[in-house]
């Protein structure tokens, strides 16, 4: 935006019309109009045509382009939330909270849901990874610091209706997946609802119902976000079903689902087919990769960590596999994710926390916690795009 300038100030004692001012272009003899109309030397003094464009008042609010905080909307109040100089009218984070709003009544399609408020929906910690486990009905939203490994379990994950009259009336009440995007909001997914969920108070307010998958039901059971660019797009949030791997979009009114792909390939000696239990996960960090959790072709009681090529979810790299522990009848890493040093946490059935540590030749699992009974992780998160900064 023109900031306003002492020039200006006095010029505001001026009428509003065009006019030059000594100092332009001294053969610009009738005084009016921008220099550059005019033939002769090139200006010596001030940007006499800028100044022309400041004194007037294109959008007609009373207030001149060059004092006015948005020149092309006419807002006579000039208010700015945020006090950023850029008033509310033209600003894209009305609220300050550096989360790009949602107001399709201006054209915004960013994540922030609450653009006049900057406490919602909150931005994740640095250097923590999020997960959740399914505990009956007090399901728990956790923070992992990958600093310590130390787990801390932030509160009780409650589903509510959403800012723009979802209801939070799903079919199934628990979360199957949480994501984070490059912003650091907190994203989560049930059977048939997008949520969007504070990562500070765990509370959840949903932002869409899911669309139908074309030929089969509602059955994501992994969602992550990718990092701009990744599957050829700004931003995108993509999710893994029973069988493949889609791309939801998920700012679009109504929101939309389109099949990526499907988790195919050979690494390392093994054969990924289509992948066909309700089980997985995946995550994707800018710089790192993006990894998901398959099944070998023809055997489900073998669990990959694999890296993936994100715009087809093609099978590319064979990381490990994951253990067999916990619960007899849920012994699967249902999450996944992963840091900046290229380390990937396994979020098990059973409760445990392991890491792949990738200076390893061979990465083998580390276990971080042990198996606990009132645990059973469900999903897990890192942010698509992390501040490589302190
Ligand atoms: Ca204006
Ligand atoms: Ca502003
Ligand atoms: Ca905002
Ligand atoms: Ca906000």
């Amino acid at each position: 935006m023109v900031r306003p300038s002492s020039l200006v100030l006095w010029s505001l004692l001026l009428p509003a019309c065009t006019v030059d001012l000594p100092g332009g272009n001294p053969s610009d003899t009738d005084r009016a109009g921008s220099d550059s109309e005019d033939s002769g030397p090139a200006d010596t003094g001030f940007d006499t045509a800028s100044l022309d464009s400041d004194l007037q008042d294109a959008d007609d609010d009373g207030v001149r382009n060059g004092l006015d905080n948005c020149p092309g909307v006419s807002n006579p109040g000039q208010e700015d939330a945020d006090i950023d100089m850029i008033g509310d009218a033209c600003d894209d984070d009305r609220d300050g909270d550096f989360i790009p709003d949602f107001d399709p009544s201006r054209g915004l399609s960013g994540p922030d849901r609450w653009p006049d408020d900057p406490q919602w929906p909150g931005t994740v910690s640095r250097d923590t990874l999020y997960a959740h486990d399914d505990n009956g009905s007090s399901d728990g939203l956790w923070g992992f610091d990958v600093t310590n490994d130390t787990l801390t379990r932030i509160d009780t994950i409650v589903l509510s209706d959403g800012p723009t009259g979802v209801t939070a009336n799903d079919a199934s009440s628990s979360l199957l997946d949480i994501a984070i995007d490059q912003f650091g909001v907190l994203y989560g997914i049930t059977r048939d609802r997008l949520y969007i969920c504070s990562p500070i108070t765990a509370e959840c307010f949903a932002i869409a119902e899911l669309p139908e998958l074309p030929g089969e039901s509602k059955t994501f059971v992994g969602l992550t976000l990718l990092p701009p660019g990744a599957a050829g797009a700004d931003a995108t949030m993509a999710a893994m079903s029973g069988t493949g791997w889609y791309q939801i979009h998920w700012l679009d009114d109504p929101i939309t689902v389109s099949r990526l792909g499907g988790f195919t390939g050979s690494a390392g000696g093994t054969q990924y087919s289509s992948f066909t239990t309700a089980s997985g996960d995946a995550f994707s960090i800018e710089g790192v990769g993006t990894f998901a959790t398959v099944h070998p072709s023809g055997n489900l009681n073998v669990t990959d960590v694999v890296r993936i090529n994100p715009a087809n979810g093609a099978v590319l790299e064979r990381i490990g596999s994951t253990p067999a522990i916990g619960q007899a009848t849920y012994n699967e890493a249902f999450g996944i994710a992963g840091w900046l040093d290229g380390r990937i946490y396994v979020f098990d059935a059973g409760g445990a926390i392991f890491s792949f540590d990738p200076s390893d030749g061979t990465p083998q699992l580390t276990p971080l916690t042990t198996t606990d009974s009132n645990k059973r992780w469900y999903g897990a998160a890192v942010r698509t795009v992390i501040d490589a900064g302190p």
